[in-house]
C-alpha cells in the first residue's frame, strides 16, 4: 500500500491574523516552485479557529495544494459547551484534518485516552480525518521502555472505531516536544512499527498498511530526511519549525 506522506504544521497558539494570511501565500509559493520536487506529499496547516476561515478562503480562491484543519475539536455536536468547537463547525471550514489528543492538550487540558477516544470519533462523525498523538513522557520511557505507553493509549482510541476508520496516528514523545531534542530517526522507526502493529491487531491487517504513522517532536529540515527514510514513518507534525515558511516548505521537500 502506498502511503501519501504528510507533514503538518501545527502553528498552536501562534501567528497573529495578517501572519498567517501572509504565510499561507509565500507556502503556497514556495511549494508550487518546487513542485518537481516534491512528489506526492500532503502539506497541511493547522492555525489556531480563528485562522480556519481565512485559510479555506486562501486555498479556495488561488486553488492552492495545501490542505488545512484544527488543533482541537469538541467530543459533542452541538449544545451547551461554552467555548467548545464542533466536528460540524470544522467540516464546516473545509477541515480535511484535527489535532487530537496532543500533549499540550493532554497535560493542560487534562484530556485522557477516554476523551481523545470520544474526540476521535466525533471528528470522524463529521468526515474530519482526526491526526491522533501519543506518546511517552521522559518518566515513562525510563519506567516502561519505548512502546508501551504509546501503544496502550493508541489502543483505547482503536477500541472505539470501526475497522474501516481513516485516522492519522502522531508519535509525539513528550520529552522530544519544543525540547530541541528530537528522537532519533531508529527510535521513532521502532515505535511507529509497533504502532502499526497495534493498528493490525485491533483494527486489521489492512488498516494497518495504509493508516499514516507521522513522527513528531523538535523535527527540522536538517533531521527530516533522516525520519523519513524509516519504512514506518509517514511524515510529520512539525511546531517550531512550521512557523517559518521557508524551514517549513524545506521540511516538505524532505527528499
Ligand atoms: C510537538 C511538535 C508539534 P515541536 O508538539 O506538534 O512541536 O516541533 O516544536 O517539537
Amino acid at each position: 500500500v502506498a502511503r501519501i506522506p504528510l507533514i503538518a504544521g501545527n502553528w498552536k497558539m501562534n501567528l497573529d491574523h495578517l501572519q498567517s494570511i501572509a504565510f499561507v501565500q509565500k507556502l503556497a509559493w514556495a511549494l508550487k516552485d518546487a513542485k518537481h520536487a516534491f512528489g506526492d506529499v500532503e502539506v497541511a496547516v493547522f492555525p489556531p479557529f480563528t485562522d480556519l476561515r481565512s485559510v479555506q478562503t486562501l486555498i479556495a480562491a488561488d486553488k492552492l495544494e495545501l490542505a488545512h484543519g484544527a488543533q482541537d475539536v469538541s467530543m459533542h455536536d452541538s449544545g451547551a459547551y461554552t467555548g467548545e468547537i464542533s466536528g460540524a463547525f470544522l467540516s464546516a471550514l473545509a477541515c480535511r484534518y484535527v489535532i487530537i489528543g496532543h500533549s499540550e492538550r493532554r497535560q493542560y487540558h487534562h484530556e485522557d485516552d477516554e476523551i481523545v477516544a470520544k474526540k476521535t470519533v466525533a471528528a470522524l462523525r463529521h468526515g474530519v480525518t482526526p491526526v491522533v498523538c501519543v506518546g511517552e513522557t521522559a518518566e515513562d520511557l525510563e519506567t516502561h521502555g519505548p512502546s508501551a505507553v504509546p501503544m496502550a493509549q493508541l489502543r483505547v482510541v482503536l477500541d472505539a472505531l470501526e475497522a474501516d476508520a481513516d485516522i492519522v496516528v502522531a508519535y509525539e514523545p513528550v520529552w522530544a516536544i519544543g525540547s530541541g531534542q528530537a528522537a532519533t530517526p531508529e527510535q521513532a522507526q521502532q515505535v511507529c512499527a509497533a504502532l502499526r502493529t497495534t493498528i493490525a491487531e485491533v483494527l486489521s491487517e489492512d488498516a494497518a498498511a495504509r493508516t499514516r504513522i507521522i513522527y513528531g517532536g523538535s523535527v527540522k529540515s536538517s533531521n527530516i530526511a533522516g525520519f523519513m527514510n524509516q519504512k514506518d514513518v509517514d511524515g510529520a507534525l512539525v511546531g517550531g519549525a512550521s512557523l517559518d515558511v521557508d524551514e517549513f516548505a524545506a521540511i516538505a521537500r524532505f527528499r
